[in-house]
């Protein structure tokens, strides 16, 4: 009874909403920026497409500024990568197919190794970005999240790069919020770092309600829903 009287006295005093008002949050040697697929694939002219997704461009440039650390992904996939329609019989992409590790969405071709395509949009003006992490690069196997891949077991190395590091707090935003940006998300939280979701700076592929899904997947996870002006 103690504990929960002073858990609720804490509490009181430092509402939630505090750290969330806006201009509040100033990114520290702990924070890390962490840029999410801004590829040509997932740009209006990409191979799968991502609605205004250049728009989060300039967003992220700026927030960029503020942030010592940042890190970005690349989704990265062989020719012929089982994510990919154009490898499975009959399916079209958009379809579902049951893997040895669950159902994976199929995609059209997309952010192929090497091309044009697959790299990180022109647009992007991070020159102090401190690693570029690919993933998807498994031929059998998909990696929406940054830390670990579809089968939920191999990971990437990011976990531990932060923690070499010294990071604790991680703000994800880019492409697409209801597929790698909140993978990733998710996977942060459950590596222990103190995760934010940058809506403004990040856009949705949105399959049968997978954006508003994604949110509440986030929420459930602890993860705080940010915009971009709630930067100091
Ligand atoms: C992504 C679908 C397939 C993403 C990557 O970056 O959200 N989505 N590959
Ligand atoms: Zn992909």
């Amino acid at each position: 009874l103690k504990t929960i009287g002073s858990a609720a006295a804490v509490s009181s005093l430092v509402p939630l909403s505090s750290a969330l008002a806006s201009g509040a949050i100033k990114p520290t040697k702990k924070s890390v920026l962490l840029v999410i697929d801004v590829q040509n694939c997932f740009l209006p002219t990409g191979t799968l497409p991502v609605s205004d997704g250049d728009q989060v461009i300039p967003v992220i440039n700026a927030l960029s500024k503020k942030f010592q650390n940042v890190v970005m992904t690349q989704d990265w996939h062989p020719a012929g990568h089982s994510s990919f329609a154009s490898s499975h019989d009959g399916k079209a992409p958009f379809e579902t197919v049951e893997m040895d590790y669950g159902t994976q969405v199929l995609w059209p071709d997309h952010c192929i190794q090497g091309t044009k395509d697959a790299e990180l949009a022109a647009g992007l003006d991070i020159p102090h970005a401190q690693l570029i992490i690919r993933k998807g690069w498994n031929s059998a196997v998909d990696s929406y999240s940054a830390f670990r891949e579809a089968d939920k077991k191999t990971m990437t190395g990011l976990t531990g790069y932060f923690r070499e590091r010294g990071i604790s707090d991680v703000y994800v935003c880019g492409l697409a919020t209801d597929f790698c940006v909140a993978w990733s998300a998710i996977d942060a939280t459950i590596s222990d770092f103190n995760v934010s979701a940058i809506e403004d700076a990040s856009r949705g592929i949105d399959l049968n309600g997978s954006v508003a899904k994604a949110w509440i997947d986030m929420k459930n996870a602890g993860i705080a829903r940010i915009q971009s002006s709630d930067f100091a």
